[in-house]
């Protein structure tokens, strides 16, 4: 039994087509029109293979296959389809698609399991318009409250309960209030590691943990050529000199130890006004809880003091974070018993990405599927994959679901 392939890969290249970006990849953001574009051809597609779609207050989206047992809890099988500003194609969409064509293929060969099975659409993953990134699986979890999320404001001070609003998906359903029996998340890699060992699925143990780390420096607005050297109060300088501070603390803490800064904001942001705030956001990650917790007590340590050396105001936030994951070894092994059989290459992975399989495992049995990825790239508009290491990451998908799911006819 095999999922496929071609009505998968004609799904994910339609998607594609939702919130195109300027180099052939996704501008898709959560909450933006494009988004509420691709939430519609989503629940299109469910319709037609027969799914009741549900919506939480978090825009959350579960379309649900029927089991034969109404009170057997649901199997949860999805991921995201929000794209970062520059995304690609596949990051969060393959793992949402493939389980619609799960469903699909259930559909085709008429397949009954015992317990239903819900597609989920989780909400804002990426955390790149509204952080922290997984914000409606983490709502789900229990771990940020629905006042806070809908607080959470992007870049142009829009905050997420309005954006919600705006684009008609504000849900009835409690967050949180659905049980699972299990959840699966099927995602590429985001990394190098199975294209270089030539494996086509990544049985996924654990997930590494995080922090994102919210530095906000205060200088002082001056002019940039008539103000002396001595005389500045220069954010940015701080703000680099810890960049660099943070990358030596992650090569000190190597192997298995990453940390950098993704975005920065400089106000005024003017070329010739030195900024008189400089707000950035350290994003540190390790599988490593002890490591992880020590490198983010040395990261804001020494950045207060570069930021005082300097004479700068230095605070700082924490405004993501979850800890290291260890999914399920039972759903684990179904996954490699299920490359065992369909005779695909396949290696123990840990997660170098955040997932919402993170945040469900804290409510549930959870566990990940992972395909390989061109040159370990995404997170990039050239993010890419091929047909066959789709197809066959939905393969193992499949198996380990319905086995999960019980089949009773
Ligand atoms: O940040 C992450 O790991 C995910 O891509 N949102
Ligand atoms: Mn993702
Ligand atoms: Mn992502």
């Amino acid at each position: 039994m095999r999922i496929n392939g071609d009505r998968l890969w004609d799904m994910l290249m339609d998607m594609a087509k939702i919130g195109p970006g300027i180099a052939g990849g996704n501008n898709r953001q959560t909450l933006t029109d494009a988004d509420a574009e691709g939430r519609s051809l989503f629940k299109t597609w469910c319709d037609k293979a027969g799914m009741t779609v549900g919506v939480d207050r978090m825009g959350t989206m579960f379309a649900t296959r029927a089991g034969t047992d109404p009170n057997a809890l649901p199997v949860y099988v999805g991921s995201h389809l929000d794209t970062q500003p520059t995304g690609g194609k596949y990051d969060g969409v393959l793992g949402v698609l493939a389980a619609l064509e799960v469903v699909r293929t259930m559909n085709d060969l008429g397949i009954k399991t015992k317990h239903p099975i819900v597609v989920t659409n989780w909400a804002n993953e990426e955390g790149a318009r509204f952080a922290p990134a997984m914000l409606a699986s983490g709502v789900f979890a229990g771990m940020h409250t629905l006042d806070y999320a809908y607080g959470r404001k992007d870049p142009e001070g829009k905050t997420y309960g309005d954006e919600l609003k705006r684009i008609g998906w504000l849900g009835d359903e409690e967050v949180g209030a659905r049980k699972m029996h299990a959840y699966f998340e099927y995602h590429i890699e985001q990394g190098p590691i199975l294209e270089a060992e030539n494996k086509t699925i990544g049985v996924v143990t654990h997930c590494q943990g995080l922090w994102w780390l919210e530095f906000t420096l205060t200088g002082k607005e001056a002019h940039t050529g008539s103000t002396p050297m001595a005389m500045r109060v220069n954010a940015g300088l701080a703000m680099s000199r810890i960049v660099e501070m943070v990358q030596s603390v992650a090569m000190e803490n190597q192997p298995g130890a990453v940390a950098g800064v993704g975005q920065a904001f400089f106000s005024p942001n003017s070329r010739n006004v030195l900024p008189g705030k400089v707000v950035f956001t350290v994003d540190l990650r390790t599988p490593d809880k002890e490591k992880l917790d020590r490198m983010r007590a040395k990261i804001e340590t020494e950045g207060k003091k570069i930021a005082e050396a300097l004479g700068v105001g230095c605070s700082v936030e924490a405004i993501g974070h979850f800890e290291p994951v260890t999914f399920d070894p039972k759903l684990v092994t179904s996954v490699r018993n299920a490359a065992e059989k369909l005779g695909y290459s396949h290696m123990n992975i840990i997660s170098g990405a955040g997932h919402d399989a993170c945040w469900a495992a804290k409510v549930a049995p959870a566990t990940m599927v992972m395909c390989p990825c061109v040159g370990g790239l995404s997170h990039n508009e050239a993010e890419e994959i091929s047909k066959e290491w789709a197809a066959a990451g939905a393969d193992v998908l499949f198996h380990a679901v319905v086995e999960t799911a019980e089949i009773v006819a």
